[in-house]
């Protein structure tokens, strides 16, 4: 396929309710859909990146500046495929948020020209997938208990409960109380803690958790690997997985008996495959995380849950959980499920008038 142009688009998206993490408040998203524009027809992708580097170094103006310097070019220079991206931009090292959003856009024009799924070109075998929800930290106890309330009304299959020193023991084990133990419950850290802290996240293993999310930096595998042998709570990572390589050198240590797969964390949906693939040989159960994605990412993330191997419920929560107006026809929880889109490429497209409406700048970058 060659690729006419790539399209840069510049979204801001309100939320419904602040989300507030151990690392910061998301109140809008700053999001950069990218179009993939070619002969036989276009794709969308969806660039997972936030308004500051504090989840990850990457973050929204990098990514529109990476991509029109050092993504876009080669791309644009020749023909390519989907799963020949990933190595025409193996020279630029790291930005997978920025090379994700492309490949995506690219899968999705390419899928949609030949008329196949996501969910069938990944390799997926459910119509639908079980949805968990992620729960922000809260001002009090008492919110929280009323936010997990609305939630299990709603259907949700299992919920994650964000936590940060100074907010853990506590809120869960009032929503172990509150709800009981049948309640499919895990946490999730965001890097907030150190090795020091082992013995005081040990004090979660009584919660029987399905596991805890994330608990030391990035970077620290050596760190996760003793910590595993300290706390009886599963331990599951997220930031640290960013390959397939990576994943494979995590399980081979004990360092997580879980995994968590985002797309855009890892450079795109093929890499989140051999990640799924690799963990499915190794007996880890994996789990498709959620970056706050609009209708787009939401449609591929759901594609990507429905693969075998993801066998606990993911962060993939319905459009109104974040968005009061999503970008495409609204995901809807039925029987806290999301049905996995059948139509070609992503199996759902930007609204217009929507888009119009949260657009702020458009780029559009040629050979
Ligand atoms: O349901 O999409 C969702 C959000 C789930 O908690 C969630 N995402 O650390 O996993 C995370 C967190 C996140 C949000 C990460 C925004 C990065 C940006």
């Amino acid at each position: 396929m060659q690729l006419e142009a790539l399209e840069l688009r510049r979204v801001a998206l309100p939320m419904v309710t602040p989300f507030r993490t151990s690392f910061g408040v998301e109140q809008e998203r700053d999001v950069l859909f990218v179009r993939a524009i070619t002969a036989d027809g276009e794709g969308w992708g969806e660039c997972v990146t936030s308004k500051s580097p504090s989840y990850s170094s990457e973050y929204t103006d990098a990514a529109l500046l990476t991509i029109r310097r050092f993504i876009a070019p080669p791309l644009l220079a020749a023909p390519i495929t989907a799963i020949e991206v990933g190595e025409r931009l193996s020279s630029i090292r790291g930005h997978r948020m920025s090379k994700a959003a492309v490949e995506m856009a690219i899968l999705d024009a390419e899928l949609r020209s030949t008329g196949q799924s996501f969910a069938r070109f990944l390799g997926g075998v459910r119509d639908s997938v079980d949805c968990g929800v992620s729960v922000g930290i809260e001002d009090d106890i008492g919110r929280l208990i009323d936010v997990v309330d609305r939630f299990i009304g709603e259907g949700y299959k299992r919920i994650k409960l964000k936590i940060e020193p100074g907010w853990d023991i506590e809120p869960v084990r009032a929503v172990r109380d509150k709800f009981g133990h049948d309640l499919l419950l895990q946490v999730d850290a965001n890097a907030a803690y150190t090795l020091a802290d082992a013995r005081h996240l040990s004090g979660l293993d009584e919660f029987g958790l399905l596991l805890i999310e994330q608990p030391l930096p990035e970077e620290d595998i050596a760190g996760h690997v003793e910590l595993a042998r300290t706390v009886k709570t599963p331990i599951c990572l997220d930031e640290s997985i960013t390959s397939a390589g990576i994943a494979a050198d995590a399980i081979a240590r004990r360092a997580c008996s879980i995994i968590n797969i985002k797309a855009g964390r890892v450079g795109g949906y093929i890499e989140a495959r051999r990640i799924h693939d690799l963990c499915k040989a190794h007996g880890v159960p994996v789990w498709c995380g959620g970056m706050l994605e609009s209708g787009l990412g939401r449609a591929a993330n759901v594609a990507l849950a429905s693969l075998p191997n993801f066998t606990l419920p993911g962060d993939t929560s319905a459009s109104d959980r974040y968005y009061a107006k999503d970008v495409t026809e609204p995901f809807v929880l039925e029987d806290g499920q999301l049905k996995v889109p059948t139509g070609p490429g992503l199996g759902v497209e930007p609204l217009p008038e929507v888009l119009e409406e949260i657009t702020r700048d458009v780029v559009t970058i040629r050979l």
